[in-house]
């Protein structure tokens, strides 16, 4: 067997499943059509699916697979569905009521408890298989991102097993769902195997060659690595960063500012360059990063669009990493050099195609959130979060913010959401708030990281990515106080941003605040510490974490 059939139904994951599955060493046979020839001679078949349930088994009946999915499956050779193709074998979802599932499994998708953990679940979970099942390790992470699941208790588990479903159930928060299930010839996962590293990349290996190994552990691997339901079920989450641009020689540079400001400091200084960003990329993964993040911190395209050097840099750098990778910058409404109008859903499109997990948004973020409250709190659908979000899931839209703190004399003397500060100014102020900027902290904006962040999240955006340009590249630690209140706003996942210099600062905003993920870039780059360090520390204070070599 060499040859793997994957069904395209316009899904954001295609590319880093084709990269996966080449990197194992099979071809790739990609299915656009229900009548391509190709699909008859399939023998091992991946139905891979992101974003939005209604989108995707609407999309199914529209291009005429199901029929000749129905039939594959009948024939008795192995499919396996991925994400929202795993969904899609139920009976529907809350996420869209009027579209149909195939109806494989009688159970019906609902949405995640929100008031009691972030949704999207967006991380590293555990799972554990009834039998033996592709040598799903209940010691390993996966990595998973929903907001909808297959939610069970008791009952359900005891009538699928009956109907003959071996199911690997996961936990986030209190809640049980089915994070894999395979019956006969069809498995399928709800976690991304082409994004969950080493390990996500043997279950991909063991469906394509069809064998169970036999998963054996000691006794003192499996107290190190068995989940504790700490963090809802989620290992703590690190994010290497690279800041990309051109530099003065127009060499595509990793870079780094103190505050922003990414040129040397004497006068004339060049932008400082810490590396190439695919080369950095795969160090970090192998370090063990669970996600990286390109964020091209000037427009560097006086190319056309499809010509821009960051779509080479994602398609590189996915061939080889395989945890998820977020872009930034310049995703919005475009004209391209010959005059073209691109919206920024297209911008996406072409970052997704290649290889793009999730699109981070900055200065468009803030430009919506002032649109949402202009219209009294709605938006008008036509914003860069609203469009991406409906076609990919909110899940792959990150909102990047870059705020700074701001004094004043108590809460009645700004219209923003303020707190009182642990830390005065030099005139004794003690009330503060977060204000937002754009273009890369260039311009300030009338506009709150609190009032941002909400309107962001009612828009549909999936997570925030909350920098701050005080502590950015000062090595001091996180600004707590700023994670807090940002945590304080919302539900979707917060990624902590800027200052981290050591290890204890991980530990610190991990411990105090609830940021759902902490992002280190100079630390990194200067090579102080690896990102292996940093998780070993993590480990060794008693947080669980994901250890590439486990
Ligand atoms: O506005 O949608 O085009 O997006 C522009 C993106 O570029 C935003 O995500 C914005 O944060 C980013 N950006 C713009 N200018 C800079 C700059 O540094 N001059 N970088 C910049 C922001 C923040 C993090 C950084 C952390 C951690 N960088 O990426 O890596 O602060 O650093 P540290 O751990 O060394 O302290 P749009």
């Amino acid at each position: 067997m060499s040859t793997v059939h994957i069904i395209d139904v316009e899904s954001g994951n295609l590319k880093s499943l084709r990269n996966a599955v080449e990197f194992l060493g099979f071809n790739v046979k990609i299915v656009k059509s229900a009548d391509d020839i190709e699909l008859s001679k399939a023998e091992r078949l991946i139905l891979p699916g992101v974003g939005n349930f209604g989108h995707f088994v609407d999309n199914l009946t529209l291009k005429n697979f199901e029929k000749p999915i129905r039939e594959y499956i009948a024939s008795g050779k192995p499919i396996m569905g991925i994400c929202v193709g795993l969904q899609c074998l139920f009976l529907g979802s809350e996420e869209s009521p009027k579209s149909t599932g195939l109806k494989y499994l009688d159970l019906q998708l609902t949405k995640f408890d929100t008031s009691e953990k972030p949704v999207p679940e967006i991380g590293w979970n555990t799972c554990t298989p009834q039998d033996n099942l592709f040598g799903l390790d209940p010691c390993n992470r996966y990595y998973f991102v929903h907001s909808y699941a297959a939610i069970i208790d008791a009952e359900d588990k005891a009538r699928l097993s009956e109907a003959g479903w071996n199911i690997a159930a996961a936990k986030y928060g209190s809640q049980e769902y089915i994070a894999a299930v395979a019956r006969d010839n069809i498995f399928a996962t709800q976690f991304h195997p082409e994004k969950s590293g080493h390990a996500g990349l043997e279950i991909l290996k063991n469906f394509i060659n069809q064998t169970h190994p036999t998963i054996k552990h000691t006794d003192r691997e499996k107290a190190a690595l068995q989940n504790d339901y700490s963090n809802y079920g989620l290992t703590r989450r690190i994010i290497a960063c690279l800041d990309v641009r051109t530099n003065d020689q127009g060499d595509l540079v990793v870079t780094k500012g103190d505050q922003y400001d990414v040129r040397e400091k004497q006068e004339g200084g060049n932008v400082r360059n810490l590396g190439k960003p695919v080369e950095l990329a795969q160090k970090y993964y192998e370090q063990g990063a669970d996600e990286v993040t390109f964020l091209n911190i000037t427009s560097f395209r006086d190319c056309p669009l499809k010509d821009t050097p960051m779509l080479e840099v994602l398609k590189q750098a996915a061939k080889t990493v395989f945890v998820p990778l977020t872009v930034g910058g310049g995703i919005k409404d475009i004209v391209d050099v010959d005059g073209t109008h691109i919206p920024a859903l297209q911008v996406a499109a072409l970052y997704f195609a290649s290889g793009a997990d999730k699109v981070s948004i900055g200065s468009d973020a803030v430009y919506a959130a002032e649109k949402y409250y202009e219209l009294g709190e709605r938006g008008d659908g036509a914003s860069p979060i609203e469009t991406i979000s409906k076609s990919y899931g909110a899940q792959a839209v990150v909102i990047s913010v870059d705020p700074k703190r701001v004094y004043v004399d108590g809460p009645e003397s700004v219209k923003h959401k303020t707190f009182e500060t642990k830390f005065p100014n030099e005139k004794g102020q003690t009330w503060c708030w977060y204000q937002c900027t754009i273009k890369g902290g260039r311009e300030s904006r009338d506009m709150g990281v609190w009032e941002l962040t909400r309107a962001c999240e009612a828009l549909g955006a999936g997570e925030v990515l909350l920098n701050c340009i005080d502590k950015d590249g000062s090595n001091s630690g996180y600004d707590l106080e700023l994670i807090n209140h940002a945590k304080e706003a919302v539900k979707i996942p917060v990624i902590a941003s800027s200052g981290a210099g050591e290890p204890k600062h991980f530990k610190e905003a991990f411990e105090s605040t609830g940021a759902d993920a902490c992002l280190g870039a100079g630390m990194f780059h200067r090579g102080e510490y690896t990102v292996n360090d940093v998780k070993q520390y993590l480990l060794d204070s008693g947080f669980k974490v994901r250890m590439e070599s486990q």
